[in-house]
């Protein structure tokens, strides 16, 4: 064992600090670090799990061009030639980069400075387009700059936390656990605003669970009422603000009455009636607000028409008070930071001249482009039409994520370059192909260097800790190299991720005296060593203010406005870009899981993380599912007009009648058909440029196919073409569910040859008059697969499986159930605490044999003692089984 190294995990915006000590072969084990001020010490189940996604396996570890590995110097000399080449024949725009919120601030810094100042295209766009950009545009608006006013503390400080569109607790679960503590110790109430009935709605005081699209209603009424009922705040509007008439003469138009916003947001009067008196009496609020909100074709004004109920009452700035948007993405920030967006400059400039001025001076660069790049949807429409000859993706999986996938992988399919930076060999996007294609591996989490920023303004220190495999490098290294082989010696001479982060800094103190909110200026100067042992810093963090950051924005009622005060914004009245109905009458939703991230490239390689959802799953009404004759566990086809997935049906009253819900998660890597972006439309909010993620129609229908069954194996096993198949990792291998049009006996035939070695036993059990065929295959005493096939309404049931599969040895009686599918000891169930790896069944009988509580759980089976991120999920089995209990 080596040193511990302090770093920051590469997940989610809540920025939590980790604790990583490499065992010298590659892995490392992880730990929350108590002093990293997000979350002093806690990680939820994914940061436990990092340890189990640092493995090789299906890295991609070379570069790759027109599918052959070549050395660096011939892929960069591609890159550089290609670029010049097109730039010389259409010109400068015809180049686009698409980025990533999982970017390090150095990378982001470098690709920027790159494309803006020195090839001269402003096409420069990051996946925070789908992310958070509306909820930039709705602070642009409202303080004259992307301010995130408040920071944690305020989530620990509030009387009354509003969650709109978030599911936290699944999310951003170590916040959603300082926001329990600040329940048990003060009584903060939550009201939940969701159109599902998520996990953290379960913990909710109040859940108004609204109709998709309809929160403008919500929230303009709110502003009529605390308008018309005293809770103005007077000398703060007067003094700080302009445009609350208008604000309002619209709000009322939207919300004139009780009546009218519960017919638009489908929310009883007494619900409607509860928020606003709660929100009305209670001074200190916080409203957190994620992909409900942004994630929509009015997000902009979804976001403004939450800020401007902070306005009315001047509750902004101020301990426990503010609107609160909370970052995806692990450095979404640190993007907005570099101006990472389209039409964002640099240092958080926009184009204004005497703004491209500044840039260009401190960069020397006097081909800086002078406005706005394209937004994601208009960016991959332009290179649908060719406009755009040449696109370089880094740290992310478009073929997953970007609405209209199918299209937009058959677009980049025509590009004349298509360069690729990431990390896997097995990302979607890393398989595309166009005229000229450039592999890129890139160094991973553990193995680069550099700085992210999160949800509440903190700067921390993502730090090296593994050797870096193969030939990777870290992105701005690359970046940067480009540049010099384009000609641009000097202004990318950058030696190390220190020496990028210093001109990063100079740049946002640079001519800036207070007019700029981010200012980090402070940082300038910093030495090797001292960045090598920054600790977490909050910005704004000017050269004169010292070295202690500030918490919180606008307490002085001045914001960045011309005339320094905030604006109310008149929003459009509520609405979705289309209406389902028809033969898509079903809203089709889609978010996350607790304990995958995005596109699983990395989650999906752990076994704990893999346990808790192993399926691409649907959730839909139990009355839509009798309707239509969909089973729990049957497999659906879900269909819109872009595109199909088929996934397992799970029938839950979480999901409104008329609504689907279904996780983004599954690529093509883990999943036969469950790539949520070829489903969904994403029409762009007209400010943002944001795309609508959460309401595609969609129409619903069962599947039906002859077999069922599951395979386990060391080894992941290819499934053939043309099965329904879903992959997962299991302790020691491999699990792939899957389904088919043959019988037992051709599914026999097809995958035990996959899965025999030269030297293993076989051991079978056939019925193939009744569909049925079992098989465990042993190398010597030890299993090393084993094969499930019955007829599709028999839902193949793997736990018991997975166990043997999990040990070394089985006992006779073990291998015997195996071929009988009956299981020798009591299932746990599916797993709920991924950390300790404890299942349903088990917790289940755990309180049914008198476990009163979430520690007397705890106590007994272990479920919930770790990460707590499955504690809302105890809770619920209490409120189940506790009745059973007695
Ligand atoms: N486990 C896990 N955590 C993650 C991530 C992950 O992949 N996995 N990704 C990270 C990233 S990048 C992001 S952006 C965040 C996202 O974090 P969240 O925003 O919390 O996650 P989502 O599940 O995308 O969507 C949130 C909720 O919006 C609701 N919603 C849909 N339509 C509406 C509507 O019209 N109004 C309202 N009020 N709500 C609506 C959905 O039902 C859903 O429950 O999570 C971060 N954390
Ligand atoms: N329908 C629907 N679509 C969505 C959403 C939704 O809620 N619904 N959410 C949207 C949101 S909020 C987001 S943030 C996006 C996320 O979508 P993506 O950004 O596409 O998802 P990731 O899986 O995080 O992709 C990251 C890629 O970068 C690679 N990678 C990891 N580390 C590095 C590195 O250090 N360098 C490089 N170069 N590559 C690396 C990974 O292997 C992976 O291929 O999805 C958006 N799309
Ligand atoms: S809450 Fe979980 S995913 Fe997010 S930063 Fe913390 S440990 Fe990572
Ligand atoms: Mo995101």
């Amino acid at each position: 064992m080596t040193a511990e190294v302090r770093t920051t995990c590469p997940y989610c915006g809540v920025g939590c600090g980790v604790l990583a000590t490499p065992d010298g072969q590659g892995g490392a084990a992880i730990a929350g670090d108590p002093e990293h001020p997000a979350n002093l010490g806690r990680l939820c189940s994914k940061g436990s799990a990092l340890g189990e996604t640092l493995s090789l396996e299906n890295r991609l570890l070379h570069p790759h061009l027109n599918g052959a590995r070549v050395s660096w110097d011939a892929a960069l000399g591609t890159v550089a030639s290609e670029m010049a080449r097109i730039a010389e024949a259409h010109g400068p725009e015809a180049i686009a980069f698409y980025l990533s919120g999982q970017l390090l601030t150095e990378d982001y810094y470098v690709a920027n400075k790159l494309a803006k100042g020195f090839v001269g295209t402003p096409h420069v766009e990051t996946n925070s387009r789908l992310c958070m950009s509306s909820a930039v545009a709705a602070h642009r608006r409202a303080f004259g700059s992307d301010t995130v006013p408040g920071c944690y503390e305020d989530l620990d400080e509030a009387d009354l936390i509003v969650l709109v569109g978030s599911n936290t607790a699944w999310c951003h679960p170590v916040l959603f656990r300082r926001m329990a503590e600040a329940k048990t110790r003060r009584g903060t109430q939550f009201v939940v605003i969701d159109p599902r009935r998520t996990q953290t709605a379960q913990e909710s005081d109040l859940f108004l669970g609204l109709t998709p699209g309809s929160d403008v209603a919500l929230f303009s009424g709110l502003l009529v009422h605390l308008a018309d009922n005293g809770f103005r705040d007077r000398a703060f509007v007067d003094e700080h603000t302009a445009g609350l008439d208008g604000a309002l003469d619209r709000a009322r138009q939207i919300a004139p009455d009780l009546a009218a916003i519960a017919a638009a947001t489908g929310l009883t009067e007494a619900d409607i009636t509860a928020f606003y008196d709660l929100f009305a009496r209670t001074r200190r609020v916080v409203t957190a607000f994620s992909m409900g909100v942004n994630q929509s074709v009015q997000g902009t004004d979804k976001g403004n028409a939450i800020i401007n109920c902070h306005l009315v009452t001047g509750r902004i700035g101020g301990v426990g008070q503010g609107p609160f948007s909370l970052t995806g993405q692990p450095n979404a920030m640190g993007g907005r930071e570099v101006g990472g967006l389209s039409n964002m400059l640099a240092a958080h400039m926009h184009f204004a001249p005497e703004e491209v001025d500044r840039v260009r001076r401190y960069w020397a660069a006097p081909r800086i482009v002078t406005g706005e790049g394209m937004k994601a949807v208009a960016l991959f429409e332009a290179v649908r039409s060719g406009k755009i000859k040449a696109l370089w993706v880094m740290g992310t999986n478009p073929f997953v994520s970007m609405p209209r996938a199918n299209h937009v992988r058959a677009a980049m399919e025509g590009l004349d370059l298509l360069i690729v930076s990431d990390i896997m060999a097995d990302a979607d996007t890393a398989k595309a192909r166009a005229r000229t294609t450039v592999l890129l591996p890139a160094q991973g989490w553990g193995e680069k260097d550099g700085t992210v920023t999160n949800s509440e303004r903190r700067i921390s220190r993502q730090r090296r800790f593994l050797p870096s495999p193969g030939e990777a490098r870290p992105d701005w290294a690359v970046l940067a190299e480009v540049g010099r082989r384009l000609g641009h010696g000097k202004a990318f001479a950058f030696e190390s991720a220190a020496a990028v982060f210093r001109e990063h800094a100079g740049l946002s103190a640079f001519e800036n005296n207070g007019t700029r909110d981010f200012d980090i200026g402070a940082l300038t100067d910093i030495a090797d060593p001292a960045y090598a042992a920054a600790p977490p810093v909050q910005w704004p963090l000017p050269r004169k203010g010292g070295r202690q950051g500030k918490p919180r924005f606008f307490a002085d009622g001045r914001f960045y406005t011309f005339d320094r005060r905030a604006r109310f914004v008149a929003v459009q009245p509520p609405g979705l870009a289309e209406a389902a109905g028809g033969e898509h009458p079903f809203v089709l939703n889609t978010g996350r899981v607790r304990d995958h991230w995005h596109t699983m490239t990395r989650t999906g390689k752990s076994q704990r993380l893999s346990a808790h959802r192993a399926v691409p799953f649907v959730e839909i009404h139990p009355d839509d599912a009798g309707k239509l004759g969909l089973n729990e566990g049957g497999i659906a086809r879900v269909a819109t007009v872009h595109g199909h997935a088929e996934l397992e049906v799970t029938v839950t009253d979480a999901v409104s009648p008329g609504q689907l819900f279904m996780p983004m998660h599954w690529n093509a890597a883990y999943a036969s058909t469950a790539r949520v972006g070829a489903l969904v439309r994403g029409v762009p909010d007209p400010v943002s440029g944001q795309p609508e993620l959460k309401a595609t129609p969609a129409a619903i229908a069962a599947v039906s196919y002859r077999a069922r069954g599951f395979v386990l194996s060391r080894e992941a096993v290819p499934m053939p073409e043309g099965w329904w198949w879903a992959k997962a990792a299991i302790p020691g291998g491999w699990g792939v569910q899957f389904a088919t049009q043959d019988g037992s006996r051709e599914v026999a035939l097809a995958l035990r040859g996959l899965v025999q070695g030269a030297g293993y036993q076989v051991a079978e059990y056939a019925d193939h008059a009744r569909g049925r065929y079992r098989c465990a295959v042993y190398d010597g005493a030890r299993l090393v697969a084993s094969i499930a096939v019955g007829p599709y309404e028999t839902r193949p049931d793997w736990e018991a499986a997975k166990a043997l599969f999990a040990g070394t040895e089985p006992e006779v009686a073990e291998r015997r159930a195996l071929l009988s599918g009956r299981a020798a000891t009591e299932g746990a169930g599916p797993v709920v605490c991924a950390c300790h790896g404890v299942g349903l069944d088990v917790i289940a009988a755990t309180i049914r044999a008198g476990a009163g509580s979430v520690e007397a759980v705890g106590a007994v089976c272990k479920a919930g003692t770790n990460c707590g991120s499955c504690i809302p999920e105890i809770r619920k089995l209490l409120t189940v089984e506790t009745p059973k209990a007695a």
